[in-house]
């Protein structure tokens, strides 16, 4: 997946099918005179239907088609015949979805598991045919119902991604780099600031063949909350996640404070956030000397206290076999 291709919103305008008409027909057959009502009742009209699907991960499939249209029911006819019922329409959406009215901007229901399925926009019912209106006063009803009208709403589509860890840093604290070496995902790394600027996934791939699923987003700056740098507008994408790995860069002037702050812009955005796990890692520790590594252990302990942490080196491929034993310890 290149970062173009990353789609997490979208506008959708959805039209169910209208309901058949009911039938008036009257029976007439040869020696059967007065063969009385036999209208059959029409077929109910397409839904729309929004499906989720694991193997979609953005809405980007939706960017270009927007309109989707179920058909109508078909009319009912003689002999109590019932008519055909218009073909449903599926929309395929990733999982992790939510679905809200354009207009009202009311969440109307959320797509989580594999295969779910909601109908969005509801086929209208089929008119019932005269053949149901015959009564010991009216033995020759000439009326049937009409098919209800179909629904048409425009909705949105957004994407809350639903990755096992979501990366939490400050730009150009390795994020990427790490998603490159512990998955085979391959987004753009660059020694300057938001070079990521839509999220990215990669997979783990583990041990006996368990696999977890990490989540890169673009950096967090201090006011990301209020919306300063680009950061706010993916935090979202880390709601699902059921752990926070928060990246630290070793040369930070003071580790703890950036976690902190971290912290606090997550806290602002959706307290919620906080409840999650979190694992602390300090990144491009190949910059670090034994040394210098066992002085700054000695005052992480103190400042970090119950807060786990480890030191990594993306480049230099050390501490990665331990920091996925840890996640994947974390996730189940
Ligand atoms: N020495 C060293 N440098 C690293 C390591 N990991 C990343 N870097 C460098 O740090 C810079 C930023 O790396 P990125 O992975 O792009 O950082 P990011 O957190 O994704 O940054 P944004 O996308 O801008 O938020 C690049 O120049 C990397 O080469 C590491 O383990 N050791
Ligand atoms: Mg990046």
């Amino acid at each position: 997946m290149t970062e173009g291709n990353f789609v997490d919103y979208v506008k959708v305008h959805v039209t169910s099918g209208k309901g058949g008409q009911g039938s008036k027909h009257m029976r007439r057959e040869k020696y059967i005179p007065k063969g009385g009502p036999d209208g059959g009742d029409g077929g109910r009209g397409g839904h729309v239907i929004l499906k989720a699907n694991k193997n979609l991960w953005t809405l980007y499939h939706l960017k270009f088609k927007r309109h989707f249209k179920a058909e109508h029911g078909l009319h009912g006819s003689k002999q109590t015949s019932t008519g055909a019922d218009g073909a449903d329409v599926y929309v395929e959406v990733p999982l992790g979805t939510v679905v809200r009215d354009k207009e009202t901007e009311e969440i109307l229901f959320e797509l989580t598991e594999d295969g779910e399925e909601k109908i969005v926009a509801k086929g209208g019912r089929g008119g019932l045919g005269n053949a149901h209106f015959k009564t010991a006063t009216n033995q020759t009803p000439r009326y049937s119902q009409p098919g209800e009208e179909g629904e048409e709403i425009d909705i949105i589509l957004e994407l809350k991604i639903l990755a096992d860890v979501g990366l939490v840093g400050f730009p150009n604290a390795g994020k990427s780099t790490l998603l490159s070496v512990i998955t085979a995902a391959k987004p753009k790394i660059a020694n300057y600031e938001f070079t990521t600027l839509k999220p990215n996934l990669g997979i783990v791939e583990y041990r006996d063949f368990k696999t977890f699923v990490v989540a890169d987003i673009p950096g967090i700056i201090e006011g990301a909350a209020e919306g300063k740098g680009i950061g706010h507008r993916f935090l979202r994408h880390i709601e699902r996640n059921s752990t926070l790995l928060f990246l630290v860069p070793a040369d930070a002037p003071d580790i703890k404070e950036q976690y902190e702050v971290l912290v606090d812009e997550l806290r602002r955005y959706n307290p919620q956030l906080l409840d999650k796990e979190r694992l602390v890692a300090i990144s491009k520790s190949d910059m670090l000397d034994d040394e210098l590594k066992a002085e700054m252990k000695k005052i992480l302990d103190k400042q970090f206290k119950g807060i786990p942490y480890m030191f990594i080196s993306s480049v230099a491929q050390q501490g990665l076999t331990e920091l996925k034993d840890k996640l994947w310890k974390m996730l189940n």
